[in-house]
């Protein structure tokens, strides 16, 4: 039997099938190309499950393979990568100005890490009930000048507010499978709860299945939309990772610096200090955000904090 997992608990998984919710583990290892990860299984993994004999939990057989994930690392070269989740369709970042400030540098780690498999990307900006100095504004000014010119839509919402959000987000959420992420306190989660009111009590009875009860915060979890479609909330991340991706692929998951590859003078180029570069060129001309080149540079030099 088919099934898509919708929680993990790190030993257990929730799995919804056609024959509704059921609780499965996973039994002996599952090759995971070159993968170097911390969880086999994410929320999101199509899997294929069997009831076990004479017993009233189900066994993961088999994963399908990713569309695509989103992980949680560290830096770009860390050894072990978490993932946070699978098969997306879409996926919103939801900022802050103040209280966290989302920085320029998570948002463009993060853009990079959904370009990478090509998810459409969107950042909402939140808590716009709230007011705002000068500078806050200012800072608003320049996400709203970056993103929306790239390709990724810069909305200022409040999570407040659930008649608005409901009529404004349920379009775009139904039938797609779109993933929330964003520093702790961002409003994640209220931001959720408006959009599907009964997520609360489909944890309550979720966590029934788990024969611990264990409440975990480290891993995300997926909510069917009413009509169609899922959205997963993720624990507070820091960063996110970027796997494997090579010095001379990081630019490729620049929208605006992908354009120009393949002109530099040097194949190898990157874009640091080399004669003859058409990205250097073109950042020079103001084609290319000075802000954004500068995460592609810090990017591009982390070091591996774990060695
Ligand atoms: N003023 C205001 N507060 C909000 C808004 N959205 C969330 N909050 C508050 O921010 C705090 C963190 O929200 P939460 O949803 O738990 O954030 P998460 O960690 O991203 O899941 C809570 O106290 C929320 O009530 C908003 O739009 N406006
Ligand atoms: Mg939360
Ligand atoms: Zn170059």
């Amino acid at each position: 039997m088919k099934g898509r997992v919708i929680k993990s608990t790190g030993s257990w998984y929730i799995v919804q099938t056609d024959a509704g919710i059921i609780n499965a583990r996973l039994r002996g290892k599952f090759k995971q190309d070159d993968l170097k990860l911390t969880n086999p299984i994410a929320v999101g993994d199509y899997v294929e499950v069997k009831k076990e004999e004479d017993q009233p939990t189900s066994v993961i057989t088999d994963i399908l393979p990713r569309e695509n994930y989103i992980i949680r690392k560290s830096t770009r070269k860390a050894h072990f990568s978490h993932i946070l989740a699978s098969n997306i369709d879409q996926a919103y970042l939801i900022i802050t100005l103040k209280n966290p400030r989302t920085s320029l540098g998570f948002i463009d780690r993060f853009l990079v890490s959904t370009e990478s498999f090509r998810i459409p990307a969107m950042i909402l900006v939140n808590k716009m009930d709230v007011g705002y100095k000068e500078k806050d504004m200012e800072y608003l000014q320049d996400i709203k000048d970056i993103y929306p010119p790239l390709g990724y839509p810069v909305l200022e919402i409040s999570a407040l507010h659930a008649a608005d959000l409901q009529q404004q987000f349920m379009p775009l959420l139904k039938g797609k499978t779109t993933l929330l992420s964003g520093h702790s306190g961002v409003g994640k989660s209220t931001f959720l709860n408006k959009i599907i009111p009964e997520a609360g009590q489909f944890t309550q009875e979720i966590s029934k299945f788990s024969s611990k009860g264990v409440h975990t915060t480290t891993f995300a979890e997926m909510f069917p939309i009413e009509n169609g479609g899922y959205l997963i909330d993720t624990p507070g991340i820091k960063e996110f990772g970027i796997l494997d991706i090579g010095e001379f692929e990081l630019s490729h998951y620049f929208v605006e610096m992908r354009k120009y590859l393949g002109q530099c003078r040097y194949n190898n180029c990157q874009h640091i200090n080399e004669p003859g570069c058409v990205v250097l060129q073109k950042l020079e001309e103001g084609y290319i955000h000075p802000y954004r080149y500068d995460s592609y540079v810090k990017i591009l030099f982390e070091e591996d904090d774990r060695r």
